[in-house]
Formats: C-alpha cells, structure tokens, sequence
C-alpha cells in the first residue's frame, strides 16, 4: 500500500517544554497535601512529539511538564485511503489498532502538561482537580453550564483518579484554536500569602521570566538565580495584557498544524487585535459568531450563582472554529475556581485589592469582546488602514447588532 508523508507539525519552542518537574516541597509546603498541587493545573504550553506505542505513552510522559489541550496530528505514512491530514481530532479517538500505529506530534495550548489521558469517544480524561469538579457540579444547575464542558464524572484509571468531560474540538475539522486566559490575576491570594510566609525562589521562574526580558529579576533575584511564584506570575501580568486588559492570550493552534504561544510580551491592544485578526484570517462571519457567543456568555455570567460566589482564576476562553466557519467558545480549567466564604460575593468587575479576592473577570471579558468588535470593523471597514487604529465609531456596535 502506497504511503504518503505528511508535513511534520511545526511548532515554535518558545515556551515549549520550559516548566520544571514537581519538587518534594511543592507537595509539602502544600496546606492541603497533594491535592492542592493538583489546583494548579493552568498555564502556558508546551509542544512534544513522540513514538507512541500505546495509549498510556501518550501521557506517561516522559516529555513531562505542561500543558493541558491536547491535539494529536499524523506525522507520516498516512494510508493512501485516508485523506493526506486525516486527523486525530483529539486523543478521544485513540487507540489506534497496532498496524495503525504512527509517529504522533502533540500540542498542548494551556494546563500541565501529563493532565490529560485517553478516554471513550468524545470524552477526554482530566487528571483529577478538587476545585475543578467542585465547580463541575456545581455548574450542573447553573446558568454557565450551556457554556462549559460537559462533565461525566471521576473515572480511575492505573491507579490516578480523573474528571471525564466532553471532548471540545471533537466535532471540529481541523480546528483553529486559541486559549485566553481570563481575569486581571492569574495566582491565588493564598499563594501570595505563602510567598510572603516563605519566600520560595524558583530557578526555573527566573529562567524563564530572563528568556523573555533579561532586565526582569531584580538585582537580588539575579544574585540568587530566583524569582517567586506570584513575583513571577505578577510580572507575566505586567508583561502580557492580563493587567491592562484583564485577558491575555496563551497559545494558539491553527489547522494546518503551526502553533505559537509566544505572546508573552503581546500587552498593547493593537497587537491583542492583531494577533486574533490573523487567528481567524479576517473572516467576518467566524468572528460575528465569536462575538455573539462571548456576549451570550456575559449574560450567563451576569446570572450565575456559581460565578457571583466563585473567585476564577487561571480559567480560559477556548475559541474554536474550523474551515466551515463553525465557531465557538468555551469557559474551560477550573483547577484555580474556589468559592468565597458563605455569604460573600464578587462584583468580578473591580479592581483587586488584596483581600477583596476580585479577579477582574467580566472588566476582561467586555475588553475581549471590545476586542473582537474592532476586529470585525477592521475587517469589515475599507478605511481601516491599520488594525486598531482606524475604526469608524459609527461601526464600533455593529458587530453586536446595535441600532
Ligand atoms: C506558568 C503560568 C501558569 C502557572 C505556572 C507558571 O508560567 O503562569 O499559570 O501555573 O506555574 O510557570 P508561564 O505561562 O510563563 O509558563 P498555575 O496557573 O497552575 O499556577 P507552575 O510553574 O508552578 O506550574
């Protein structure tokens, strides 16, 4: 049977294979044991390939670290009969039998890396997370879980535990997919208050926070080789558009294979519009329906009694849409949501202070629809020179179908 090779999946290594291994203090240091290691389960990606002989060495891992959305595309010998990028669309659709065995290149744009294992079609295994299944059912009755993965339950598997939930890119062709990550703070207040405690400086923080600027560590982190956990995420907000906009985007997929999470240093709103112009290539209708799920999301969020009494850290907006101009969005990761005490609730709306536990979630998620606004007038506008700069205020509310 004739074989045909594939393009190889190009990925772009910024970032890629950067996190560290889990530390024995990690789990010590933790106030509630290994789980609270598994809160933490949302971060920028990181790209592998591998010979995968079974199911389990998807994941096993020995690439190790990062992150969470998983995508998996043929590298080579592909069988005449199939089409030349027949896909995996996600693990779901693992295993292959054994002559189908290939070369496997994956890709994962946000949450730790190993988080993820097979599971039957149009699911995928989540390693387990208190917080995240708290939320899941607690979602089961709230006006959110339209918008949120379907959740089937704890599955354990080799002796791991794990939350099953839908598959999002299952019924997607060869989907574009991009990760915003949501809120104007990216730690919880209690990590804060642990670095505070016991400062714990991290080499592969100051490794990374160096690669991007090598001005970043102060002349003490510099001398140590160090930076803290919430010194470093506090400076990722800086440095990215968490804190002037309160979402920034994580990484991006596109269908033919190429992946980019370098956005690191993408803060300024004409380079957020920039970088979603060419995620959907200028396509006025995927980004109308982009925008009118976002705003059917805010709705929901204005509604829910889930949100009102959670703080949402580290939770992304998954945006997907493929060649036939199917197009989504999806609130996925809450490895980091946890409830307020009873009684109290967030406006999500106003500026954090320490304390007052806000995570500038809706203030985030009007930028982003903002955003996509200029976007769509961008792409709509003839006299739009430059992205951004040029807009008609007279089409600023079209995309929302504003009179
Ligand atoms: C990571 C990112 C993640 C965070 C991770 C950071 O940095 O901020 O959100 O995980 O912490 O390293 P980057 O995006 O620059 O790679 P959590 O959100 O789960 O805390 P970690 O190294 O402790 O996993």
């Amino acid at each position: 049977m004739d074989a045909r090779p594939v393009p190889q999946v190009t990925i772009t290594p910024d970032g890629c294979g950067t996190s560290r291994e889990v530390l024995q203090e990690d789990w010590e240091d933790a106030p509630n044991g290994p789980l609270r290691r598994k809160l933490s389960n949302s971060s920028i990606s990181s790209t592998g390939s591998s010979a995968v002989e079974s199911e389990d060495d998807l994941l096993s891992d020995s690439e190790s670290k990062s992150k969470g959305l998983i995508t998996l595309e043929h590298l080579v010998e592909v069988e005449e009969t199939r089409p030349p990028w027949w896909k995996l669309k996600t693990i779901v659709q693992w295993p292959f039998s054994a002559t189908q065995r290939r070369k496997v290149s994956w890709v994962q744009l946000a949450g730790h890396k190993g988080n993820f294992k097979a599971a039957d079609e149009g699911t995928i295994l989540k390693k387990f997370s208190e917080n995240e299944m708290q939320a899941f059912e607690k979602l089961r009755d709230d006006s959110l879980l339209p918008f949120a993965p379907g959740y089937c339950g704890i599955v354990e598997k080799d002796g791991e535990s794990y939350l099953r939930m839908t598959d999002l890119l299952a019924s997607f062709n060869l989907p574009n997919v991009m990760d915003c990550k949501m809120g104007v703070r990216t730690y919880l207040e209690e990590e804060l208050v642990r670095a505070r405690e016991k400062p714990k400086p991290r080499e592969d923080l100051y490794k990374k926070m160096v690669e991007v600027d090598s001005e970043g560590p102060t002349p003490e982190e510099h001398s140590q080789r160090g930076v803290t956990k919430p010194r470093y995420m506090q400076w990722r907000e800086t440095m990215s558009s968490t804190n002037t906009m309160g979402f920034r985007i994580e990484g991006i997929k596109h269908s033919d294979g190429t992946c980019r999470t370098d956005f690191k240093k993408t803060r300024s709103k004409q380079d957020v519009i920039q970088v979603f112009q060419t995620f959907v290539g200028g396509n006025v209708g995927i980004i109308k329906s982009y925008l009118s799920r976002l705003i059917k999301i805010q709705t929901a969020l204005k509604m829910s009694e889930f949100f009102k009494r959670h703080e949402v850290i580290g939770s992304s907006l998954l945006f997907i849409h493929d060649h036939t101009d199917k197009a989504e969005v999806w609130i996925i990761d809450f490895g980091k949501t946890t409830a307020l005490p009873e009684g109290q609730t967030l406006s999500h709306n106003i500026p954090w202070q320490e304390g007052n536990r806000e995570d500038g979630y809706l203030w985030g998620l009007e930028n982003l629809i903002q955003t996509l606004e200029s976007v769509s007038n961008a792409a709509t506008c003839e006299d739009t020179d430059t992205f951004g700069t040029v807009i008609k205020e007279n089409k600023q509310s079209t995309a929302r179908g504003d009179k």
